[in-house]
């Protein structure tokens, strides 16, 4: 029997985006970022935008990710993907804009530039990937690491008198006129990443409508950084960060 005679289009039940390349990737095993490319990758395909897309990549551990997706990629010093999409965006209003940081650089070094790019409200998607640490450099403190949350810097927990308070960015975002959906996600089961799936997909056609600025957050994992297994990080990341970070819309604007 030939190969074609079983791949038949009825008995594909997974196949892998197309703008996805045979590059290995370099993420540890459990880390959410693959996870997230992919679905970036569908719903850039599934939308027929595969010409007209830019992703602008930041620093961090997916500052490769132009390794991975067949699109059109910029890469950003250090939490300034916001500032650059803007000119992207303003100066190419057909194209799809994305950003794609984690939170050491969209929420410590780059506050600023995503403050006023959400303020002004540009037509660009911002994809944060919160994993509550600085994973690249090796686990330090993020401002988004949670209050008594061990890392390289804290050892023995975020200390709130010491280190303020864990910043929930994406309330803060949701509270500026200039965006217009600002919604919280995960990929650690299958329905999440359904989930996930769709609200990206609104994210990228809001941008596209001129809706103004829309954050898809993240709420993710980082085995290597938090020091367990995946399949821990992933029961951690429920019963820890999912309960501070509550999963769903902070803002949809119809
Ligand atoms: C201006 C500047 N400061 C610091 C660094 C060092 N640096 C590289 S990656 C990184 C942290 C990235 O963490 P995050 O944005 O949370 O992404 P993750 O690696 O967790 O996906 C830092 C501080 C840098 N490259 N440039």
């Amino acid at each position: 029997m030939e190969i074609n005679d079983i791949i038949k289009p009825e008995n594909l039940v997974y196949e892998k985006p197309r703008l996805m390349n045979e590059n290995p990737m370099h993420y540890c095993p459990g880390c959410s970022h693959g996870v997230i490319h992919k679905l970036i990758a569908e719903v850039i395909a599934e939308m027929g935008m595969e010409d007209k897309t830019i992703g602008i990549s930041p620093v961090g551990c997916a500052v490769f990710a132009y390794n991975y997706l067949d699109i059109d990629w910029i890469e950003a010093a250090h939490g300034r993907a916001p500032a650059i999409a803007t000119a992207v965006k303003r100066l190419n209003p057909s194209k799809m804009v994305f950003t794609y940081q984690g939170d050491g650089d969209l929420a410590a070094i780059g506050t600023a530039e995503t403050i006023h790019a959400a303020n002004r409200g540009e037509n660009i998607v911002i994809v944060f990937v919160n994993n509550a640490i600085y994973g690249m450099t090796g686990g330090q403190m993020a401002p988004t690491t949670l209050e008594g949350m061990p890392t390289a810097t804290c050892p023995y927990g975020r200390n709130i008198a010491l280190n303020g308070y864990p910043l929930k960015i994406g309330d803060l975002l949701a509270q500026l006129e200039g965006t217009c959906l600002v919604t919280r996600q995960s990929v650690q089961t299958a329905a999440a990443v359904r989930k996930a799936k769709k609200m990206l997909r609104k994210a990228f056609e809001n941008s596209m409508a001129g809706k103004g600025t829309s954050i898809v957050e993240f709420v993710s994992t980082c085995s290597s950084g938090w020091k367990m297994t995946p399949e821990k990080a992933n029961k951690w990341m429920e019963e820890n960060m999912i309960p501070f970070y509550p999963l769903g819309d902070l803002k949809n604007k119809e």
